[in-house]
């Protein structure tokens, strides 16, 4: 632990209206206006590596795995054989890294609006997405995610959504238009993955993801992780199938799919 002096700088989580986390900065490695959005990158002495984005924190590379695993391993687990795996967000490469460990998965592209995003992971903490944006099955595209997916011919077995909260570049991955596009991107009993952010302090974001995707899928299930540096508690991922992949699955074909 460093000592904090008058001359530390705390950077603040400024997303809830209410209440505020800071961290402290040991050092400032990257901080930019992007085309986009405020990025900045920084050492602290607990968390390790931070980024955050508009002031949201978006991972530490001391817990970034938790959210990471959950986001990838529940759709790819809950399916036979996924083999085409599309990304939205998800420009540290961490989802992308947990998708690539499917064996199975034959294609997995990344739809990232903002470069700055994926050249600073990889400069600043390359161990998140671990090779994954060299790996052959791997493809990255710089585009915004909403116009890619209404846009797109191709069908996934599974699209993961990794977005910030719905300010900046990604409120428009929380609507009902962009969810419509990914259902209809998807193959036959594909699953359609979603952050859908703090249960305890934005109920009403849950409510309304829930709500749109139940009038375009007939499962939605939606489960939670807990990782320490998204403060307030439990976040929501959101989960949506037309199949039966996210309710009817025993232990056994999980452990055989595992193994
Ligand atoms: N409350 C913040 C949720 C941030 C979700 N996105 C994290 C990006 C990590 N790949």
């Amino acid at each position: 632990m460093t000592k904090p002096t008058a001359r530390t700088r705390w950077v603040n989580e400024t997303f809830h209206a209410d209440w505020q986390v800071r961290l402290k900065a040991d050092r400032v490695l990257h901080e930019v206006k992007s085309k986009h959005q405020h990025l900045v990158i920084f050492e602290n002495a607990t968390w390790g590596t931070v980024l955050m984005l508009d002031g949201v924190t978006q991972l530490t590379t001391a817990d970034e795995f938790m959210y990471h695993e959950m986001m990838a391993h529940v759709p790819l687990m809950a399916l036979e054989k996924p083999r085409d795996v599309l990304v939205i967000g998800g420009g540290d490469g961490g989802v992308l890294r947990e998708v690539l460990k499917h064996g199975g998965v034959k294609r997995a592209t990344l739809v990232d609006i903002d470069r700055e995003v994926i050249d600073t992971a990889l400069k600043y903490f390359p161990q998140v997405s671990d090779g994954a944006f060299d790996d052959p099955r791997s493809e990255t595209v710089i585009a915004d995610g909403v116009k890619f997916i209404a846009e797109t011919d191709r069908r996934f077995d599974a699209i993961i959504v990794d977005s910030s909260e719905p300010i900046g570049p990604s409120a428009v991955l929380h609507g009902k238009p962009f969810f419509t596009s990914c259902r209809n991107a998807l193959k036959p009993g594909g699953i359609l993955i979603a952050q859908n952010g703090l249960i305890f302090s934005a109920p009403e974001h849950l409510e309304q993801t829930t709500s749109y995707l139940a009038e375009l899928f007939p499962t939605v299930a939606p489960y939670t992780v807990t990782q320490p540096c998204y403060f307030g508690g439990a976040l929501a991922i959101n989960a949506a199938t037309d199949g039966h992949a996210l309710t009817d699955i025993d232990v056994a074909t999980l452990s055989r799919r595992a193994k």
